[in-house]
């Protein structure tokens, strides 16, 4: 079968799921394809953090309602270490808050309201490729349902994730990729159990890092940080639990309230950029185009922010054929997400115990905790990042 549409979007993630919404609310067509299936996308647990931006553009875009409702609101957090807190307001500082909704929420919201406008979206598609970008008919192949699906259209939306298809098929030679890894990992539960705090906790200590955050007031969701090559049999919930209680302990009575473990999983390290974030006909958006470490809680918030300007620029394109959005889209995003890069790249360096820190190093990375802790200035500077920097 052969289609025709405006937008072809690989991948039903935030990035592709917003763009298709934006685009509908200017009248341009998309059709969406995804490789894994509806329940699979509506149950995996990733961010949480959501930038007061964000839930703004999703309020614009009509899909805000139930992340308004449920979402909870969060005026600071609180840095730990030496056994001490320390709190950042954030509404102090800068005015603004976050608000703490899952990804996976925001996903099902996406979902449920483009299949209620009659929105095209195909899940669990497999064989993917893309083609014809560097010219004028971009196509999009793939198989449904054990048929071959081909998609013309006037532009791809590379929205399909890190590992996805769409980066990889960009010539040799045209992108520029900057990249570090980190010597550690999180390892992450949700647990059946209250949250630690009324805000998000995050502890550096002697053993490692750990963060306490959380879902509604009955889910809590916990991070500590773990080996690169670690696994989760390495983590039985016993050893969890005790590691969260020896990082995030403080001199008084404070204990992580514990439950039981309903999800367990290792999320790498890692901060990538693919530069530029185009080729020809095909734009690349979110994850496919860069990755930060979850330390400064950034990665959907700046998916949301490529995609929000990808219709616009599109949008801009199809009202009068000008191009110049377009063409500023690459130099226009990576601003924000190099400002990103620095801002979780920090975050996690300041956070974590490097395995091959020197005693100056460690020295230092106090100091720096101290400093921080103890600065307006300093804690302005983070919070404005954390909050999320101006759109434009
Ligand atoms: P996604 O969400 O990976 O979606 C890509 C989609 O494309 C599909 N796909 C394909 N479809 C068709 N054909 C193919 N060949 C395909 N290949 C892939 C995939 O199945 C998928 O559905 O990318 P997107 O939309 O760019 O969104 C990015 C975010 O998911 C990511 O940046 C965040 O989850 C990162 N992140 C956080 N971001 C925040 O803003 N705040 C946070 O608090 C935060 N915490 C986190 C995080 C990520 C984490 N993990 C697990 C990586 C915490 C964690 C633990
Ligand atoms: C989360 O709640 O999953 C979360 C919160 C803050 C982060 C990363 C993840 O920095």
């Amino acid at each position: 079968m052969r289609q025709r549409t405006q937008v072809g979007i690989v991948g039903a993630g935030p990035a592709g799921l917003f763009l298709s919404c934006l685009l509908a609310r200017a009248g341009i067509d998309s059709i969406v394809l995804e490789s894994r299936s509806r329940a699979y996308v509506e149950s995996r647990i990733r961010a949480g953090v959501l930038e007061q931006g964000t839930c703004d553009l999703l309020t614009e875009a009509g899909v805000g309602v139930r992340l308004r409702r449920e979402g909870l609101l969060h005026e600071g957090i609180q840095i730990r270490f030496g056994g001490g807190g320390h709190r950042i307001d954030f509404r102090a500082l800068t005015g603004k808050a976050i608000t703490v909704y899952g990804q996976h929420e925001v996903v099902k919201d996406l979902i449920a309201a483009h299949l209620a406008e009659g929105r095209p979206l195909h899940f669990e598609v497999s064989d993917a490729a893309i083609e014809g970008f560097e010219g004028d008919c971009p196509l999009i192949r793939c198989r449904r349902g054990g048929e071959v699906y081909e998609i013309a259209c006037d532009f791809i939306a590379g929205c399909d994730g890190f590992h996805g298809i769409c980066r990889p098929s960009i010539p040799a030679g045209r992108l520029t990729i900057y990249e570090r890894s980190y010597p550690f990992a999180w390892m992450g539960i949700l647990a059946e159990a209250p949250p630690a705090a009324a805000e998000l906790i995050y502890a550096h200590h002697e053993r490692g890092f750990a963060l306490l955050s959380m879902r509604s007031p009955t889910l809590a969701r916990l991070y500590v940080q773990c080996g690169p090559e670690d696994d989760v049999a390495d983590w039985p919930d016993a050893r969890v639990w005790e590691e969260l209680q020896r990082r995030a302990a403080t001199g008084g009575s404070f204990r992580v309230p514990e439950g039981p473990v309903l999800q367990k999983g290792v999320t790498p390290m890692r901060s990538f950029v693919a530069e530029p974030m185009r080729c020809g006909r095909l734009f690349l958006a979110g994850d496919a185009a860069h990755i930060v470490p979850p330390t400064g809680a950034k990665g959907m918030n700046l998916a949301i922010a490529d995609v929000h300007r990808l219709a616009r620029a599109l949008a801009a394109y199809y009202r009068s054929g000008a191009m110049a959005l377009l063409d500023g889209y690459s130099d226009g995003c990576l601003g924000r997400v190099w400002k990103a890069q620095r801002f979780s790249w920090w975050m996690t360096t300041m956070l974590h115990r490097h395995p091959d820190d020197s005693p100056f190093d460690r020295r230092r990375q106090l100091a720096e905790l101290d400093y921080l802790t103890g600065s307006e200035a300093a804690m302005r500077a983070l919070a404005e990042n954390y909050v999320g920097l101006p759109l434009e």
